[in-house]
């Protein structure tokens, strides 16, 4: 793999060239060590739903066979996290619902857009079972505990249990409890708080359902409560994960949103900082649990138009997957939902299902589930292009990101058979057109990388 590449991308002032000029082809050099790097899990790929989604039970259900098709176009078994924001402010039924969603039938494009409260119900589990058995996905489930009682919690738990079934791998208690503070608790609000209330919802959701699983604490970016969930994991033997949030920038308001800092994230702007990572290793050794990113995209507050529905997402997204995976992190939730700006699927009323382009980027990236990463050198070293190399089954795959607008001669330690994969779109802009398609390629050990591309070899 080429972690040592991207380490040292992240070092500060780390001395990686820039290319030259507009439209010039650069030419580089690709080795492939010795040193093999972190296996892919086939479930890597996820996507992140709002849970108040839900509250239209139509929408993950068996009757929806495109969802149901656009989701196997991603994985045919990922993972789907239900949560975000509106968690917060969902109840639990075992009734059916009493009447239409509180919100167009497609869903909401955000959290923000998620006004009062809504419900969800066994019928919307039910389906929701059926949606996941046609996908072969697999759910993370979140539970209110922002502003929902742990009552509420236990009866959504125990019903979700026994209908989700072994779709279910784990409950999460709270969306982004590190930004309760001021919020839905005082100022006060530490970790130790935090732990304490999980604790509380944790045993009474066992006292009923004794065979329940946990993932957490699915921060926003405030490691002390990463640090401080992973630390009490031990003496939970149902805590089988670790979860951690991640924007690359935001708020989506903001002037410095824009696709030159999406390609190279000021860690100011990221959500998480990207340098505190041996803080996360620590905590997957600490709790001897694999860590995941629950909830992921370009950019918070909803997403920004011009940039995270265009082909820079789907190559920042193909990018950032490589380099989770490549970390030893064992998958990604990419957020979204309705005709938000940064879904990978959209769904508006007037156009029906569209593949936004990050979609392409998941399918990018998921090319390589199931692949251990392998050691890979460029040289030079440059920042907006980035390689990623695996073997599986005697096979090398190389995967080149292009982010930059200068065009890549680049030389591989061997031929190319023949056949690409090329992730691209009119141009970096562009919101439709973007494609991930195989092509045909020259049986050369030099390849030719066009500006914003992504290409995928295999020698
Ligand atoms: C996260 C929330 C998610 C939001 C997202 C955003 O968990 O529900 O939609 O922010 O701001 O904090 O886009």
């Amino acid at each position: 793999m080429n972690r040592r590449h991207f380490v040292a991308g992240l070092a500060a002032g780390a001395t990686v060239a820039s290319l030259p000029c507009f439209g010039q082809s650069v030419k580089a050099k690709l080795e492939i060590g010795a040193k093999i790097g972190n296996s892919i899990p086939t479930d890597f790929t996820g996507l992140s739903y709002e849970s108040a989604q839900l509250a239209n039970p139509e929408f993950f259900s068996a009757g929806n066979k495109e969802l149901i098709e656009l989701f196997r176009g991603l994985s045919p078994n990922g993972n789907l996290r239900l949560g975000g924001g509106s968690s917060e402010f969902t109840t639990y039924s075992d009734a059916d619902p009493a009447g239409p969603p509180p919100f167009e039938v497609f869903g909401p494009d955000t959290s923000k857009t998620v006004k009062h409260g809504t419900v969800t119900t066994a019928l919307a589990l039910r389906n929701l079972r059926a949606f996941l058995d046609a996908t072969g996905w697999s759910c993370l489930y979140g539970l209110n505990l922002g502003q929902g009682t742990k009552e509420n919690a236990t009866a959504e738990a125990a019903a979700a249990f026994r209908i989700l079934g072994p779709r279910l791998i784990a409950f999460q208690i709270g969306n982004e409890p590190d930004s309760f503070r001021n919020r839905y608790r005082p100022a006060s609000y530490r970790p130790e708080d935090y732990l304490k209330e999980w604790n509380t919802f944790h045993d009474a959701i066992v006292a009923v359902t004794p065979q329940a699983k946990f993932a957490g604490p699915d921060i926003s970016n405030k490691l002390p409560y990463l640090t401080a969930f992973a630390e009490q994991a031990p003496a939970h033997k149902d805590v089988v994960l670790l979860t951690a949030h991640y924007y690359a920038m935001g708020p989506a308001g903001s002037p410095d949103a824009t696709i030159a800092q999406l390609f190279d994230p000021d860690p100011k702007l990221a959500t998480m900082h990207l340098h505190n990572l041996p803080v996360i290793a620590e905590a997957m050794k600490t709790a001897g649990l694999p860590f995941r990113i629950s909830e992921v995209n370009s950019c918070w507050d909803g997403g920004k138009p011009g940039v995270s529905d265009t082909l820079a997402s789907a190559l920042w997204c193909a990018d950032m997957m490589l380099q989770f995976a490549a970390l030893g992190w064992s998958g990604v939730n990419l957020h979204g939902g309705g005709n938000g700006f940064y879904t990978p699927i959209a769904d508006a009323s007037s156009t029906g299902f569209t593949r936004r382009p990050e979609y392409f980027g998941i399918q990018f990236a998921q090319i390589f589930a199931g692949a251990q990463f392998a050691e890979s050198n460029l040289s030079p070293a440059l920042r907006e292009i980035k390689t990623y190399t695996s073997v599986q089954a005697g096979r090398r795959r190389i995967a080149v990101i292009n982010q930059s607008e200068d065009h890549v001669r680049l030389t591989l330690p061997g031929r190319v058979n023949g056949h690409a994969m090329k992730l691209s779109g009119p141009s970096l802009e562009s919101t439709a057109g973007v494609e991930f398609s195989g092509v045909r390629v020259p049986r050369s050990q030099e390849v030719f990388i066009a500006a914003h591309t992504g290409m995928i070899y295999e020698i």
